[in-house]
């Protein structure tokens, strides 16, 4: 089998071709209405973007490329880029040409480290990441010929090409973030002998004899990879690459999306609110204790972080997939067992005990998500800095969005321009 940028170029002349035929022959067919409802609220359900990559379906979540996401535990995060680009899953040859490709661009330049080193020790681990990657937008290959001048038809060559770059050096942007920013020595270089999400858990510094903290990392990636086109971070980076911008603003803008409480941080939060929770019983909580304690989150205003989505309905898999790490390799680890105490807690309070003015559930999904059950195990495994977490989250999340924005300089994809109506408009339509 063929490289990644073979199989992608190949494909590129019957997408393209699909892609106009179905737009002259069916472009004024509806797909999507929208209600007053949808346009206060986020736009929650309307249909009105593509995205290839992967789809995510409210009764049983993340599908990357037709696959539902548990069939792909197996797979390295580096071969779920493959599929998530290209629909197919990559042969050894592919894999490995990948992984060089990876390794021949993953040097993190010096001025990087300075960067970091110079910025306030207290801000967020999440600035001083998307900083790095915009810092390096100066080594945009896209940017560079795009002012020389360049064909539309080309623009996804040197999209790959930045996508690449970006892939290549976040791990270890990433891992020397860890290591500057909590005093854990000097950055570790990447190991070009091996596959990237053991990389990335070698250049954490980590101590790993059983090799298990790198299988985490390896499923970590893997499951955070994408999450179809609407989602904050990845319709973030989409308008912004829709104007062109290269990769590196593209991206660090939509991780700084993933940076909010209501995406990506969760993922620190979920783990603030367990461990304040043992702290407050001394350990892992009675049933009761934990009911109360999350009922008295929710009667407070707050949230239950990790708990309700966008638009999943069911348990999200990639919480099912973290419970089937945990329960194999550190069932007995007190702070999982909370997460998992939390699980058979949290969803029959949503959906019983908190209620609306109306009388309903408030909540419309009152499972868990991804974010409920990863920083358990990342905090086993010694990494207990959990505002660091949304950084891992980043990492993974990049080859979703990178992928994406391939495709869409491959398809050329318009620039992103809904329109937006005033209140006075809304007013004015109701009263006709
Ligand atoms: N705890 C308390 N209240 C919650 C809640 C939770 N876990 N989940 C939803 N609600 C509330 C909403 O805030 C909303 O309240 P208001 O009507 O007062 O505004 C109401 O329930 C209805 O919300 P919804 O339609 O069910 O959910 P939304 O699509 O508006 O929001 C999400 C989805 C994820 C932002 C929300 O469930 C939430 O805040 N969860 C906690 C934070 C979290 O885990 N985020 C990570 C999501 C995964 C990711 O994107 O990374």
């Amino acid at each position: 089998m063929a490289t990644l940028q073979e199989i992608f170029a190949a494909q590129i002349p019957d997408l393209r071709k699909e892609i106009k035929s179905i737009v002259k022959d069916h472009g004024d067919k509806k797909i999507s209405e929208v209600n007053i409802e949808q346009a206060y609220g986020g736009m929650r359900a309307v249909k009105g973007m593509i995205c290839d990559t992967s789809v995510v379906e409210p009764d049983s979540g993340l599908i990357i490329r037709g696959y539902p996401l548990l069939d792909l535990q197996d797979l390295l995060p580096e071969e779920i880029f493959f599929l998530l680009l290209t629909g197919q899953k990559p042969d050894a040859h592919g894999t490995l040409a990948l992984q060089l490709d990876l390794a021949a661009r993953s040097t993190v330049p010096d001025y990087i480290w300075d960067v970091i080193e110079a910025m306030p020790l207290d801000s967020h681990p999440m600035v001083m990441l998307n900083t790095a990657i915009l810092v390096m937008e100066r080594e945009s290959v896209f940017r560079k010929m795009y002012d020389k001048g360049m064909r539309k038809e080309d623009y996804w060559m040197p999209m790959l090409e930045d996508a690449l770059r970006i892939l290549g050096v976040i791990p270890g942007i990433a891992a020397g973030i860890y290591r500057l920013r909590y005093d854990k020595g000097e950055p570790i270089d990447y190991d070009a002998s091996l596959d990237w999400g053991a990389n990335y858990a070698r250049m954490l510094g980590i101590p790993d004899e059983s090799g298990d903290f790198a299988k985490l990392m390896r499923l970590y990636l893997n499951f955070h990879s994408d999450h179809e086109g609407g989602n904050v971070s990845a319709f973030s980076c989409h308008t912004i690459g829709s104007a062109l911008s290269d990769a590196f603003y593209a991206v660090s803008g939509g991780l700084n999306g993933l940076a909010g409480p209501l995406h990506g941080l969760a993922n620190q939060e979920c783990l603030g609110w367990i461990l304040d929770t043992m702290e407050k019983f001394g350990g892992v909580p009675t049933e009761k204790q934990l009911h109360d304690y999350a009922l008295d989150t929710l009667k407070s205003g707050r949230v239950v972080p990790g708990y309700g989505h966008a638009v999943l309905r069911v348990c999200d898999p990639r919480f099912t997939g973290f419970m089937g790490f945990g329960n194999k390799y550190i069932a007995d680890d007190p702070v999982f067992k909370t997460v998992a105490l939390t699980f058979k807690v949290v969803p029959e309070i949503l959906a019983k005990e908190f209620l609306g003015a109306d009388g309903k559930p408030k909540v419309k999904d009152p499972w868990p998500n991804v974010d409920a059950g990863s920083g358990a195990l990342l905090y086993h495994y010694g990494v207990t800095e959990f505002p660091y977490y949304t950084v891992m989250f980043s990492v993974s999340r990049a080859m979703g969005m990178l992928a994406q924005l391939v495709i869409n300089r491959a398809m050329g994809t318009a620039i992103t321009r809904p329109k937006s109506v005033s209140t006075a408009w809304i007013k004015s339509q109701i009263a006709k």
